[in-house]
C-alpha cells in the first residue's frame, strides 16, 4: 500500500512539477515584446513604441497594440490606414481592422465599415461589447455611432487625388477617359513611369496645387494601385499576449470587398498559449492559405516564428505552382511573435523590413526572411 501511495504521489507531485520544470528549463521569464509592419514615417516604431510604453506601465496587451496602431489610423498622411487610406472604386474610404485579446481568448472585427477614423477601436468593442465577432458596412459604421465615435470624412486632399489620378488613367481601348478634358486636345493613353516626365506638364496643369512630387506619388498608385497595413502583435512579462491588423484594404476596391485583415485567422490569429501572428499584403493570396492560423499552428507543431512564416509562404508558392513570374505580382508579409517572446517578419518577396520594440531594445526596423529576392 505504502508502494502505490508513493507512486501515486509521486506522479502527481511530477505532474504539477512539469509546467514548473519547463519554465525552469526552457526559457527565462518573458520579457515584454512588441512587433509590427514596418509602415511609412515611422508608423510602425511609433506605434511599437507606444504599445511597449503602455504594457511597461502596467496597461492590458490589448489596449497597448490598440492604442499604438490609432496612431497610425489617425494619420492623414499614411494612405493605407484609417484616416486618409485609400478609397474604394466608388471613392468612399472602407476600413477593415480586427483584433483578438489572448488571456480572454475573446476576438472581434469589423468589414467595409465607413467615416470612422480608428476602426480598430470598433472591433475592441465588438469583441468586448457584443455578443458576436464581426460587423460589416452600414451596420459597423451604426454600432460605432451608438458608442460616440463621430462619423468623418476619412478621404483627405492627397487621397482624393489619387482617386481622380486614378479614376483618369482608366481608358477605354481609344484611350480615352471621361474623367479628363478634352475639349483642347484629346491625350493618349498612359501606361508605365517611363511616360511620368513627358505627361507631368499636362498633370501639373491637370493638378493644380500639388508639388511633383506628390503628383508623382499619385500617378504611381494610379497604374499600380497599392496596399498597406499595420498589424501589431505584443507579449507582457507575465506572458499575456494580444493583437491587431487595420487597414483601409487594397486601393479602388469593389465596394464592400473585405481583404484578409478582419477575417480572423486570416490577417491575424493568436493562442495565448502559443503565440500570434498577423499579415500584410495581398489579402486574397493569404486567405487562400489561412495565414496567420498556419503560421501559430506551424509555431504550435515546433517551428520557430521564422520557420513557421517561411512554411506558410511555401504554401502560397504551391497555389501558383511555384511559378516565380505570376508569383512577381503577389505581395505578401507575415509578422509572428512566439508566446516565449521569439519573433520574425517573413515576405514572399525580400528584401523587406518589419518593427521590433523589446524590454531592451527601442522600436527599431529589422530585416524579414523571404523566400524569394526581388
Ligand atoms: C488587404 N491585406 O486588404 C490587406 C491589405 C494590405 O499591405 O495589407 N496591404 O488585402
Amino acid at each position: 500500500m505504502s508502494n502505490f501511495t508513493f507512486s501515486r504521489r509521486a506522479a502527481v507531485v511530477g505532474a504539477a512539477a512539469l509546467p514548473m520544470i519547463r519554465v525552469l528549463k526552457g526559457q527565462s521569464k518573458p520579457k515584454s515584446v512588441v512587433i509590427s509592419s514596418n509602415n511609412r514615417a515611422n508608423g510602425g516604431i511609433n506605434c511599437c513604441n507606444k504599445a511597449l510604453e503602455l504594457i511597461k506601465g502596467g496597461k492590458d496587451t490589448l489596449d497597448a497594440v490598440i492604442a499604438g496602431v490609432n496612431i497610425v489610423e489617425l494619420d492623414p498622411n499614411d494612405t493605407s490606414v484609417g484616416y486618409g487610406g485609400l478609397p474604394n472604386e466608388d471613392g468612399v474610404v472602407q476600413l477593415d481592422a480586427s483584433c483578438v485579446h489572448g488571456p480572454s481568448r475573446r476576438m472581434g472585427a469589423v468589414g467595409a465599415i465607413e467615416g470612422i477614423k480608428t476602426p480598430s477601436k470598433v472591433a475592441q468593442l465588438v469583441m468586448s461589447e457584443t455578443d458576436h465577432m464581426m460587423l460589416v458596412g452600414a451596420g459597423a459604421t451604426r454600432f460605432a455611432k451608438i458608442w460616440g465615435f463621430p462619423e468623418e470624412d476619412l478621404l483627405t486632399d492627397k487621397s482624393r487625388l489619387a482617386y481622380r489620378m486614378w479614376k483618369r488613367e482608366m481608358r477605354d481601348r481609344n484611350g480615352h477617359t471621361f474623367w479628363e478634358s478634352n475639349i483642347d486636345a484629346p491625350v493618349n493613353a498612359g501606361g508605365g513611369h517611363a511616360d511620368l516626365p513627358a505627361r507631368m506638364p499636362e498633370l501639373q496643369r491637370e493638378f493644380p496645387g500639388f508639388d511633383d512630387q506628390t503628383l508623382a506619388w499619385a500617378y504611381d498608385v494610379a497604374l499600380h494601385p497599392p496596399h498597406g497595413t499595420i498589424n501589431c502583435i505584443a507579449l507582457n512579462a507575465k506572458g499575456e499576449m494580444s493583437a491587431v491588423t487595420t487597414t483601409s484594404g487594397m486601393a479602388f476596391k469593389i465596394s464592400g470587398r473585405c481583404g484578409d485583415s478582419p477575417i480572423i485567422g486570416g490577417g491575424l490569429w493568436l493562442d495565448q498559449d502559443v503565440g500570434g501572428a498577423g499579415s500584410t499584403g495581398r489579402g486574397e493570396e493569404n486567405l487562400r492559405v489561412c495565414g496567420a492560423h498556419t503560421v501559430v499552428e506551424n509555431m504550435k507543431h515546433g517551428m520557430s516564428p521564422k520557420e513557421a512564416i517561411l512554411e506558410t509562404l511555401k504554401r502560397v508558392s504551391r497555389n501558383f505552382n511555384d511559378d516565380k513570374k505570376r508569383l512577381e505580382a503577389v505581395d505578401l508579409n507575415f509578422y509572428a511573435l512566439s508566446k516565449t517572446g521569439e519573433y520574425a517578419g517573413g515576405s514572399l518577396w525580400g528584401p523587406a523590413k518589419f518593427v521590433a520594440a523589446t524590454s531592451d531594445a527601442a522600436g527599431h526596423v529589422e530585416q524579414s526572411v523571404y523566400l524569394y529576392e526581388h
